[in-house]
């Protein structure tokens, strides 16, 4: 299988607390190649576009104010299945059961909030990581 690429997001809550270069290092460590970097802030309309698939859920509104909430930094990293690679590298979706090892299970905990603020975003196929990849690095 050819080489493929995924969207990374380090969301608000890892870069306030500064752990983007903990979570890039993790990453880069383990063997993927950084192919482009940016610190941004999400526009309503990205995020939009970017969690469609969540509209209409109770964690919606709070997630989408959550990622407004400060700056994020994307990034597209790069490798035979990095798509995968990456997701397992973040961990779970819920910090508190990610498994140790993880980003998520190391760095993250539940803070007692309507969104789970779990520091990292990736892509979970090939085509939102194209579409992603469209909406963030346009
Ligand atoms: P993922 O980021 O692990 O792929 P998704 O199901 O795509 O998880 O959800 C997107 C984001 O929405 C999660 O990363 C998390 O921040 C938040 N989220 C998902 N499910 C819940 C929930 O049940 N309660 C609170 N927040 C949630
Ligand atoms: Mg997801």
């Amino acid at each position: 299988m050819s080489t493929e690429r995924t969207l990374v997001l380090i969301k608000p809550d890892g870069v306030a607390r500064g752990l983007t270069g903990n979570i890039l290092a993790r990453i880069e460590a383990k063997g993927y190649v950084l192919v482009e970097l940016k610190k941004v802030n999400a526009t309503t309309e990205q995020l939009a576009a970017h969690y469609a698939e969540h509209e209409g859920k109770p964690f919606y509104q709070p997630l989408v104010d959550f990622m407004s909430s400060g700056p994020i930094v994307a990034a597209i990293f790069e490798g035979q299945r990095v798509i995968e690679g990456f997701r397992s590298l973040a961990g779970a979706t819920e910090p508190t059961t990610a498994a140790p090892g993880t980003i998520r299970g190391d760095l993250g905990r539940d803070w007692g909030e309507k969104v789970q603020k779990n520091l990292v975003h990736g892509s979970d196929s090939a085509e939102s990581a194209e579409r992603e990849i469209g909406i963030w690095f346009a």
